[in-house]
């Protein structure tokens, strides 16, 4: 047992509340002060899931005016913070219970870590002196180690006068330099701890330059842009730290100012409409194996890219260089090199590595030769009318482009809707076809390609921009969060799911390889009724065989904004194994 449940109280410092000679001592507690030490720092809003120890906790900040959104299963609400995260630049919190709740969030502060989301789980812990111990507490674990691993920082929190220093450290490792998940531990006895409030309003912090600029150093800046100088065959690559950085006007002005093509990553998408004349999105296949100079803003060359090497960039082999050089623009100074060699690696954060290129570069920087952006615009005149060609063609049943030709209308005429999209083919054909047209709309499945965050992100992107939220789902990837519809209903969201339901994961026709009765592990209940689902809790569903039933149905979701759930009834022969990543796949490589 500690001795801290009551503390003498510290001298008065300034900006202590109410607290005079003559009135009457008062006290706060631990759960109070985390309530406030939030506050503070502008977090009002948690996702999370109630009990022992923190149900208190969440009826407490929803008391104290803070919105508390409650999820079904941890892990959702844990995406729903990440996510929250990369869309306000403030840390999303998820609040869970210890063990197995910790657990279940845990997946999504790994995920947030590696895509860069700035995030805080805040999970209720056992006693340490028990934990310590291995003496068998109730949902007893050393969460804090386990955590570290995958967070970028982790704190635990013993007593009621440190609250505010582990909220502030918190709040500064998930916001600055390279944002990522940062998990605090509260143990259940810290909440009940007493002490004087004014002495416990003294020891909060209002985080100061949380996420403070970095600027570049001049020479890597001129660097930089020296090498674009040279370059005959540039190429922008914009990935989802440019969308995170915020600084949407100069980004489009580099772009427009050098006039060099660009291509956006998936949650880029939009950052520059998609139907920008240097967008090269339709000619990707072709720029990147001709690019001599690419310049990557807030991407890194992971396998989304291919590591940078190998045939799709133009290289000998499959491990072999292409003749790219590079520049990297990114807040890690450890990013560069990773893969291939940067010659130009510009570190700062996005908003003041751009508006520094923007100066050096001044008014007269030449145009890539016509040649090049000739010769993209022919790529992609020919690709989008191959495209438009299939988009036309109406088969029954629906084909995912068929579908997708539906969709791609609806967005484009509600340029302001969130979209979330996951699945396989509904991911890969969805991000190709669905145009956006602004900056920050498109969220989706991030550098891990993991399925799941469907539900979680249709609830953070409704609660946090307060637009209509359009889902497009691979009735696999909808399975692993689809309890959250309730969750959906509950909290009356905007949010219209559209599942292109193909009876299984990829594809809906396999059969058991070993002739068995069962089914293969690939594939679902045929004709699955999954708009009942959201009937079951109030919203609307809707069954849908042919594009003009899906127009409909999503239009009268969007005018009601009603939680709709329509299941599109897709071919199940119309998936590939993997989507466009079978390359990936070990035993597709044997074939
Ligand atoms: P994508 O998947 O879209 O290619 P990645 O997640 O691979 O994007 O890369 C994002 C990169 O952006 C990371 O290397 C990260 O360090 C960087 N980053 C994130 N925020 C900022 C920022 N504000 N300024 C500069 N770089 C940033
Ligand atoms: C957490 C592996 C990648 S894509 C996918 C799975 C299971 C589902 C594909 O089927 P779906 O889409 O959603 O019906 P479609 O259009 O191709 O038919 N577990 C996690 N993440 C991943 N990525 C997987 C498994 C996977």
């Amino acid at each position: 047992m500690n001795d801290h449940a009551v503390k003498p109280a510290p001298a008065p410092a300034t900006g202590a509340a109410h607290h005079g000679a003559s009135a009457p001592a008062q006290e706060t507690d631990g759960f109070q002060l985390v309530i406030d030490a939030l506050k503070l720092n502008g977090i009002d809003t948690i996702y999370g899931l109630p009990g022992i120890p923190i149900t208190d906790l969440a009826r407490r900040m929803q008391k104290n005016g803070m919105r508390v959104i409650s999820f079904r299963h941890e892990q959702n609400a844990g995406y729903a913070a990440s996510i929250a995260g990369f869309l306000t630049q403030k840390p999303g919190i998820c609040l869970t219970v210890s063990a197995p709740g910790f657990l279940n969030g845990l997946t999504a502060l790994a995920h947030a870590t590696t895509n860069c989301f700035p995030m805080i789980l805040i999970s209720g812990s056992s006693e340490r002196e028990v934990v310590d111990l291995q003496q068998g507490d109730y949902e007893e674990m050393d969460q804090l180690a386990i955590a570290k691993p995958v967070a970028k920082a982790a704190f635990r929190v013993l007593h009621a006068e440190d609250i505010g220093v582990g909220v502030a450290r918190a709040i500064r490792a998930a916001v600055s330099g390279r944002p990522g998940g940062v998990y605090l531990d509260l143990p259940a006895k810290l909440f009940p701890q007493a002490m004087d409030a004014a002495a416990g309003a003294a020891s909060l912090i209002k985080v100061v330059d949380a996420a403070p600029k970095q600027i570049p150093a001049h020479d890597a800046v001129k660097r930089a842009v020296d090498l674009l100088r040279s370059a005959k065959k540039p190429l922008i690559i914009l990935g989802k730290g440019a969308a995170y950085a915020q600084a949407d006007a100069d980004i489009r002005a580099l772009v427009e100012r050098t006039g060099i093509p660009y291509l956006p990553m998936s949650m880029a998408k939009g950052l520059l409409p998609d139907t920008h004349e240097q967008c090269a999105s339709a000619a990707r296949s072709f720029v990147l194996p001709e690019a001599d100079v690419v310049m990557l803003v807030g991407a890194r060359l992971n396998w989304l890219l291919s590591q940078g090497k190998g045939k799709t960039w133009g290289g000998a082999t499959a491990k072999s260089w292409g003749r790219q050089r590079f520049v990297q623009v990114d807040i890690s100074p450890q990013e560069a090199d990773s893969n291939v060699r940067i010659e130009a690696p510009l570190v700062g954060d996005i908003g003041s590595c751009v508006a520094a290129m923007l100066k050096e570069i001044g008014p007269d920087f030449a145009k890539p030769p016509s040649d090049w952006t000739g010769a993209i615009a022919e790529r992609k005149a020919k690709n989008v009318a191959k495209m438009a060609e299939t988009l036309a063609k109406n088969p029954s049943p629906m084909s995912f482009q068929s579908a997708l030709g539906v969709v791609r209308d609806i967005v484009k005429a509600n340029p302001d809707a969130m979209l979330v999209n996951e699945g396989a083919n509904a991911l890969d054909f969805t991000r190709s076809i669905v145009d956006m047209m602004k900056p920050r709309r498109r969220i989706d499945v991030g550098t891990w390609g993991i399925m799941g965050i469907g539900m979680g992100y249709c609830v953070a992107a409704a609660v946090v921009t307060g637009q209509q939220v359009i889902a497009v789902e691979g009735d696999s990837a909808f399975g692993f969060s689809g309890m959250e519809t309730e969750t959906i209903c509950r909290y009356g969201l905007p949010v219209c799911i559209v599942i292109l339901n193909n009876n299984g994961v990829y594809r809906g026709d396999e059969k058991n390889a070993g002739g068995g009765a069962d089914p293969s592990p690939l594939v679902f209940v045929k004709d699955a009724r999954y708009e009942k689902m959201m009937e079951a809790f109030g919203g609307v569903g809707v069954h849908v065989k042919t594009p003009d039933e899906l127009r409909r149905a999503m239009e009268e979701a969007i005018r009601s904004r009603r939680p709709t759930l329509i299941n599109a009834v897709i071919d199940e022969g119309g998936g590939t194994e993997s989507g466009r990543i079978t390359n990936l796949n070990p035993t597709a490589k044997k074939k």
